[in-house]
């Protein structure tokens, strides 16, 4: 820990100086008498006091990178899934048990209080969520690292299930005050849009017909006991002055120019609700520039205060973009360096191109975002010439390399000429980025294999992999204090910055009073989510059967169709044999549908129809449970994972890029059952496979029904169970209202993720979950093997990963950190 650190031992008299402090904060801050606080008013005094401390650190760290030699990265992302701050704060800062101590002695719960914070759902799902892993490593691990993004002020709609059918409302998520972030009311950038281009001499003029301003907002990120903390910085839109309609308030139409007004605020106004599926809308292109632009002008700012001058950029200056989306910051950098700074086509150009670095995140064609030509000229008129120039030196680089291969140009062409122009945004992004990754091993081979192999052949050493990870201190610490504390005591405590440590856990998988502890923390964590399960669906779950879960969006590619399958052949075998020796499960359930999809939407409302039948049928005697839980987010997980015995990562193999919940789930001692898809392949070499249930067609094996032509109806004819696991969906036995819901769903939609073809292993492996589930030793045994090898999946070393290989930044030592200099 830096010199700036508190003395945060729990002695009466640092007792006593929180418990002044979280009083004064009340007060002056926030203007309450400690006799008419609220929880959330607590919850805010207590965040604005751990704030302080995260502060000064804070400064400290840009005083000090700011005087560092080496590169800083600069995240960017459309989205942002960071969960509550409060507790990460607090450990990160080592303060949680003497605010607990302090509220304590202020009549508060400190668990109450932190369940009063919201939880903003800034992102979609893996994507975002990984950015937010990612920020806590960069601190942690001492990198120095901005996070760019958008401050939606509706992030991902709050779901509700109404009748089984998930409603979608909106999440203003606002209203409620957050204590965490400071206002930079001297940040704040114009971001302009639409108008016309012309050429003066050799310089080319922008006249723009619109102008928004983009307003910083910033989140402190606290490395976890080091000084280093980052910035995460959120941008908010503003109409400025610019944007009136200058004609309609000229003739004293003020409402007119107001509606112009909130038209420009809108472009923060929501986030995107998808997820893997590309939704080609106008706002959303705004959106996207709004982003690249606020965040390339302040860090070319940033830049010229710490360097002079922007000559030395690629130096100092990684830019990654996380996906395609944020891809416009490429043409935005050059328009700046050429039309602002002067620079020639090729200085700039040189400069751009040794500066960023693109993660892809997923290989489904209907993901791949591409702009038509059209509304690219209407909007950003300037840029789509940058593009068009990039794209031509660039073919002409591929025709001298290859020349004579017209086909080749027109497949790797940045402008796909077919049908109405569009822009591949995914080849602006690999022709402009130094390095290229997927995020797990298989995903990365298959990618330059598929959707990159053109540009695999043209520059060889561009692509790469960076296996994806998760931050221990949320997904271990934070969600499960009972695991953590028996870590601590078994292999000491080094665990929460160096995963690796984990291996020492190895020594106890055979010691029965470690594996009845871990059992005892399974079985406390599974109470937990059963008290919540009845608390808000009064339906009673039995902490001895097996929590069989399956969290994540909820999309056909992830087989949640499949899972049901599962379900109702359990279910009718049970009704066949009641009298069987047959071991309880709990089916859980979390996730959000893209509100416009409608396939997916129609997967929870079967899930839903399944669950009304079946929870409530007395002949099975209790011996399944199916349970939805409503509005998953990043709070939810923490609560669910850690109760789970079963992760399901169903996929189809070639589909699921990494995953990042496979990896929480088994670092929390759930078994999986999975495919071989994204991460889950390489949880399998590390957990070996007697410790993970395996199954279903590989890439391999699904490329190939695919080449002969796939028809579910086969294996349909085929398997009984199967069978009539599928007519009682189509006859309406779960339905029985409205018999015909679910006939457009299995058979008749083609089943393109094979759900029919892998049904067979499927059932037959979870046949042998439960087989092994009854041999408690044997199964707890496995848990802890999970556990203990999970150390690589750290988010940590994929951060790290990054910044040798890729970024090539040195993290920075607590004495550099220490350094001053001008803050910029
Ligand atoms: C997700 C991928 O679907 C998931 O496999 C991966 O673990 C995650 O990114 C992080 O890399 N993709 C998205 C998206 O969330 O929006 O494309």
């Amino acid at each position: 820990m830096g010199s700036y650190q508190p003395d945060t031992h729990l002695s009466p008299e640092n007792i006593q100086n929180v418990k002044n402090a979280i009083l004064h904060k009340l007060v002056f801050a926030l203007g309450v008498e400690p006799r008419e606080a609220s929880k959330r008013n607590w919850l805010n005094a207590s965040l604005r006091v751990v704030r302080d401390l995260s502060t000064e650190a804070w400064l400290q760290t840009r005083r000090s990178q700011a005087a560092n030699t080496s590169r800083r990265v600069y995240y960017l992302s459309m989205e942002f899934l960071m969960g509550r701050t409060f507790s990460n704060a607090m450990i990160s800062e080592g303060v949680y048990e003497l605010i607990r101590a302090a509220l304590d002695e202020l009549g508060q719960n400190l668990e109450d209080i932190i369940n009063e914070e919201g939880d903003p759902g800034l992102g979609n799902g893996g994507l975002g969520r990984l950015a937010a892993c990612y920020m806590d490593s960069l601190a942690a691990m001492k990198i120095p690292a901005i996070g760019y993004g958008i401050r939606y002020e509706y992030g991902m709609f709050r779901q509700e299930i109404k009748n089984g059918e998930q409603v979608e409302l909106p999440d203003y998520w606002l209203d409620k005050e957050f204590a965490w972030p400071y206002v930079r009311s001297s940040k704040r950038f114009p971001v302009r849009f639409g108008g016309r281009t012309w050429l003066e001499g050799k310089k080319v003029h922008w006249q723009a017909e619109e102008e928004i301003i983009a307003q910083a907002h910033d989140q402190l990120i606290p490395g976890f006991e080091t000084t280093a903390t980052n910035s995460l910085r959120l941008w908010s839109a503003h109409a400025g002055d610019k944007v009136f309609g200058l004609a309609d308030f000229n003739r004293g139409d003020y409402f007119a120019a107001m509606s112009q007004q909130n038209s420009s605020e809108n472009v923060s106004r929501v986030l995107y609700p998808d997820d893997s599926t590309y939704n080609g809308r106008e706002l959303r292109l705004r959106q996207e520039y709004f982003l690249c632009s606020a965040s390339i002008q302040d860090i070319i700012r940033r830049h010229e205060i710490e360097s002079g001058s922007c000559i030395n950029l690629a130096e100092k200056v990684a830019i990654h973009l996380n996906d395609t989306h944020p891809t416009l910051a490429i043409p935005e950098l050059m328009r700046i360096l050429i039309d602002e700074k002067g620079y020639s086509w090729e200085q700039a150009w040189n400069t751009t191109r040794k500066t960023f670095f693109y993660t892809n995140h997923t290989l489904m064609s209907e993901a791949l975002e591409t702009w038509p030509v059209e509304m690219v000229a209407r909007i950003l008129p300037r840029h789509l010439q940058i593009i068009f120039d990039i794209n031509s030196h660039f073919l002409q680089e591929v025709r001298e390399k290859f020349p004579n291969d017209e086909e080749l140009i027109r497949r790797v062409s940045i402008i796909d000429e077919q049908g109405d122009r569009r822009i591949r945004m995914a080849w602006l992004a690999v022709i402009a980025s130094s390095k290229v990754n997927g995020v797990a091993k298989i995903h990365s081979d298959l990618m330059v294999e598929s959707i990159f192999a053109d540009f695999a052949k043209i520059y060889p050493n561009r692509f790469t992999n960076v296996t994806n990870g998760v931050t221990p201190r949320r997904w271990i610490q934070i969600a499960n204090p009972g695991l953590a504390s028996i870590l601590d005591k078994y292999i000491g405590r080094k665990w929460r910055t160096d995963l690796m440590e984990l291996n020492k856990f190895n020594e106890f998988v055979d010691n029965a009073d470690v594996q009845a502890e871990i059992a005892a923390v399974k079985v406390e964590n599974k109470r937990k989510l059963a008290a919540y399960i009845e608390e808000t669906q009064g339906i009673k779950l039995n902490p001895e059967a097996i929590f069989d879960v399956q969290i994540k969006r909820i999309h056909k590619y992830k087989r949640q169709q499949l899972n049901v399958l599962h379900i109702i052949a359990h279910y009718n075998r049970i009704l066949k044999n009641p009298t069987a020796n047959w071991q309880p499960r709990v089916f859980i359930f979390a996730g959000k549908a893209a509100s416009a999809y409608y396939a997916a939407k129609k997967v929870i409302r079967l899930i839903n129809d399944v669950a009304k039948v079946i929870n409530n049928d007395d002949r099975i005697n209790d011996l399944i449970k199916v349970i939805f839980i409503p509005n998953y987010s990043v709070s939810l997980a923490q609560l669910i994972i850690p109760a789970a015995d079963l992760s399901e990562q169903i996929s189809l193999a070639g589909t699921e890029a990494s995953g990042t919940s496979n990896m929480k789930f088994a670092l929390n001692g759930a078994l999986t059952i999975g495919t071989l898809d994204g991460a889950n392949v390489e949880i399998l070499d590390r957990v070996g496979k007697e410790n993970i249930f395996i199954f279903g067609n590989t890439v391999e094996q699904v490329e190939e029904l695919r080449h002969n032509g796939y028809s579910p109806y086969r294996y349909y004819e085929q398997d009984a169970e199967l069978n009539e696991a599928i007519s009682q969906i189509l006859n309406g036995k779960f339905s029985p209202e409205d018999p015909y819901r679910y006939q457009d769903l299995i058979l008749n939609s083609g089943d393109y993720y094979q759900a029919c073809a892998d049904f067979r292993s499927y059932v037959d492996t979870q046949e042998k979950v439960a087989e092994y589930f009854a041999n408690r030793k044997a199964w707890i045994r496995s848990a802890m093997i999970n556990i203990a090898n999970m150390g690589y999946f750290s988010s940590d070393r994929s951060v790290l990963d990054y910044a040798k290989d890729i970024w090539k930044i040195e993290p920075m030592s607590e004495k550099q950190l220490a350094e001053q200099a001008k803050v910029a």
